[in-house]
């Protein structure tokens, strides 16, 4: 692949998509034709193909991915994305620590169209960007609507690999802070492992950027990415989140158990919090409390809900929410992770097998060893 070119400090990955429609198969007037060769090359773009000529099969999908797209610029004038709210609840006070922002998209069509399918497009459109600072804005404001109600709950928006990567980022955050007049420590960003492996050294200049500013990064879907972990222990992350897939059945699969206990485990020696997201069930909690996990969220004490349900989900005051903030201790410098001391002595209470398993697991092997090997 050629390099980004880097464009009024974005970087923009040039890449090309040829749709093929042929006459009189694939249509005997112009509209026709070129209508199929659009819907052809949005599937070679989907599938990550030079080229793909149209077969008609997958049309009915790719035409409504096409429409959702022409859609998605005026659904924020029109009202029809939302935000809706998950609680993340600390262990020890059992008290709400967060929300995690999770927008929905209610087309005055198609209902409800779940962020798995609008974001990718949005990312796809190039609408990610402007979307992603109107759910920071409304994040932040609600936030101080919380605040003014007597409720302190600093909000977690997730973040794309695009966004992530476009250097004007921070200063966007920062405009937005300013201007509602929120603290940066209020704010939490969720970035995916592969958001930052495929750009490494730009991921860094975003997260340093902010984390300066105060604002703290989580890494989401831990587990299921394609990790290379050196870069986790070099960037100053506040916390990760252990994937659902592995909390689900952590209860009956032991491979599963073994794994959060590792993160969990890793967690402590990095000195980063630990979220367990996907957690349905009190057994489950409980078991995550036992092994010293700093946060819980899922079904079990609340679903992704609308700012009104929320409101009264709050008031039902099941888990307390605290008025005012913590005191947030800033994250680990890089410089002192890379101490060898300090962190080589309580290393050896995690068994090497366990690491190399997980990190097996993960996707590198050699980088995998690596760090055993290190540890
Ligand atoms: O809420 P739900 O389980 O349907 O979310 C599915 C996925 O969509 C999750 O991985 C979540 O991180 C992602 N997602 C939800 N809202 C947003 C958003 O506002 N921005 C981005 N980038 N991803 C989101
Ligand atoms: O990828 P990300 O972690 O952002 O995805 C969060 C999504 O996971 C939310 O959209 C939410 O719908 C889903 N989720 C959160 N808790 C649970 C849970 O307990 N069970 C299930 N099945 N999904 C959950
Ligand atoms: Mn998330």
């Amino acid at each position: 692949m050629l390099p980004p070119y880097t464009v009024d400090g974005q970087n923009l990955a040039v890449g090309s998509s040829i749709g093929i429609a042929v006459a009189p198969t694939h249509g005997t007037d112009s509209s026709s034709l070129l209508r199929h060769a659009d819907l052809a090359r949005l599937s070679a773009k989907q599938g990550g193909r030079k080229y793909f000529v149209y077969s008609g099969e997958e049309s009915d999908k790719t035409a409504h991915r096409l429409a959702l797209a022409g859609d998605l610029r005026s659904a924020i004038p029109e009202n029809q994305i939302a935000l809706h709210y998950q609680p993340k609840i600390g262990m020890g006070d059992d008290a709400v620590c967060g929300v995690e922002v999770l927008s929905r998209w209610n087309h005055p069509e198609h209902g409800m169209v779940p962020p798995d399918t609008f974001i990718p497009i949005a990312e796809q459109t190039g609408f990610i960007d402007p979307l992603t600072r109107w759910l920071l804005e409304e994040a932040m404001a609600q936030h101080k609507t919380w605040r003014s109600a007597g409720y302190h709950i600093p909000v977690a928006v997730n973040i794309s690999a695009i966004t992530l990567h476009n250097s004007h980022f921070p200063e966007v955050v920062a405009e937005i802070l300013t201007r509602l007049d929120v603290s940066a420590t209020e704010l939490v960003l969720e970035i995916t492992e592969s958001a930052i492996m495929s750009d490494v050294a730009q991921a860094a200049r975003t997260v340093n950027a902010l984390t300066d500013m105060g604002v703290q990064f989580s890494i989401d879907d831990f587990g299921t990415g394609y990790t290379s972990f050196s870069y986790i222990g070099k960037l100053p992350i506040r916390e990760i989140k252990v994937d659902k897939s592995f909390v689900f059945n952590m209860l009956t699969v032991n491979e599963d158990a073994v794994i959060v206990r590792t993160i969990v485990e890793m967690g402590k020696i990095l000195g980063v919090n630990v979220v367990a997201e996907g957690v349905e069930d009190e057994e489950t909690w409980h078991a995550l409390n036992a092994l010293g996990c700093t946060c819980c969220q899922g079904y079990f004490f609340g679903k992704p809900m609308s700012v009104v349900d929320f409101d009264a989900w709050l008031e039902k005051a099941e888990w307390p929410v605290r008025a005012e903030p913590r005191i947030i201790s800033t994250p680990r410098s890089p410089a002192r992770l890379r101490s060898p001391a300090k962190p080589g002595r309580r290393l050896k209470r995690l068994p090497t097998t366990f690491v190399v398993k997980l990190l097996g697991r993960i996707g590198d092997r050699r980088e995998a060893r690596r760090c055993a090997v290190r540890l």
